[in-house]
């Protein structure tokens, strides 16, 4: 969407994210194992491995690999994210929310397993990523744990994406929704689980507090700049090219960030947005950081 900004360039993104990616597919194929009752766990496994771009759970692994922590350590909560991620993507497909027939280009959750099915699903998925974190997490202190723990918590409940779903869903056909007003949905529904990803990803690396705040900041940026993308792509996508959702919330005429400030606007906000997610990186180690930087610079610059 943005003019091209430069990578580090020895870094292999391509490698990295295909590396990472096949890391925590493996490891969520094994956390919903087929047992009985049959029914949730295939429809959790449907949603789960659906093929999501794994933004959440890639974030957290790299911020603990940008103090040192081992991927292993961070697996658990990786899974955790993407697993609540998921959860939040089916609740938001039914037909009580924004009834969707598609995700990830397959028929939606509850078009295939049924409504009550795809809410208990859900509902043991949210369990379930709480359990993994707590059980699973190795080679830290509790202290640790315990801190990502309520962190998580904090992102996704009614101070973080629920705080949003609700504002969002409640303003729905509101004409005087304002920039203030739409910033506080993204900043909930979408930058808050970001945000959580990096600094679960920061506090099991061993990050001082000094330092976990300056990667919770880079996780606010890019969890806002993402949004701001978003409503950009969704004007500039040939139609061809647009989903469901994107005609839906154009056909709505859905407050964006392009209808408020326009397209360049928005471009120039989403490239600060960058560029100040990236200044939260100077001083830390520059390999280590680059798998970070490249991802700011991903979302700021991808086209789907
Ligand atoms: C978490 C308890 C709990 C409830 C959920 C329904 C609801 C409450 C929230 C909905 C939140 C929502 C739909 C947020 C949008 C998030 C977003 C930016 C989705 C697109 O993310 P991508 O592009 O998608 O990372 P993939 O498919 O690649 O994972």
């Amino acid at each position: 969407v943005l003019d091209p900004s430069p990578s580090p360039p020895t870094f292999d993104f391509k490698s990295y994210v295909l590396e990472k990616s096949i890391s925590v597919n493996n490891a969520l194929d094994a956390a919903v194992p087929l047992h009985d009752p049959i029914k949730i766990q295939e429809s959790m496994r449907y949603s789960l491995l659906a093929g999501g771009k794994l933004v959440r759970p890639l974030l957290s692994i790299a911020a603990c690999e940008l103090f040192g922590g081992h991927e292993s350590t961070v697996m658990p909560s990786a899974c955790a994210l993407e697993m609540i991620h998921t959860m939040s993507l089916m609740n938001d497909d039914l037909p009580c929310m924004d009834n969707d027939d598609l995700r990830r280009g397959k028929p939606t959750n509850h078009k295939v397993y049924g409504e009550k099915v795809s809410v208990l699903a859900g509902d043991a998925m949210l369990a379930l990523a709480f359990h993994l974190v707590a059980t699973e997490t190795k080679g830290v202190s509790e202290d640790q744990v315990v801190r990502v723990i309520v962190e998580l918590a904090k992102a996704i409940g009614a101070e973080g994406l629920v705080a949003g779903q609700i504002v969002d869903v409640c303003s729905e056909g509101d004409s005087n929704l304002g920039l203030k007003d739409l910033e506080f949905i993204h900043r909930n529904k979408t930058a808050a689980l970001l945000e959580g990803s990096v600094v679960m990803g920061a506090i099991l690396g061993g990050g001082n507090e000094e330092e976990v705040e300056k990667v919770r900041k880079y996780g606010r940026c890019i969890g806002l700049m993402f949004q701001v993308v978003d409503d950009v792509l969704d004007i500039t996508k040939s139609s061809k090219q647009l989903g469901k959702t994107a005609r839906k919330d154009l056909a709505a005429d859905k407050t964006t960030y392009p209808k408020l400030i326009g397209i360049e606007k928005s471009k120039e906000f989403a490239d600060k947005l960058n560029k100040e997610a990236i200044n939260q990186l100077v001083g830390f180690d520059s390999e280590k950081a680059a798998p970070l930087i490249a991802m700011a610079n991903y979302i700021a610059y991808r086209n789907n």
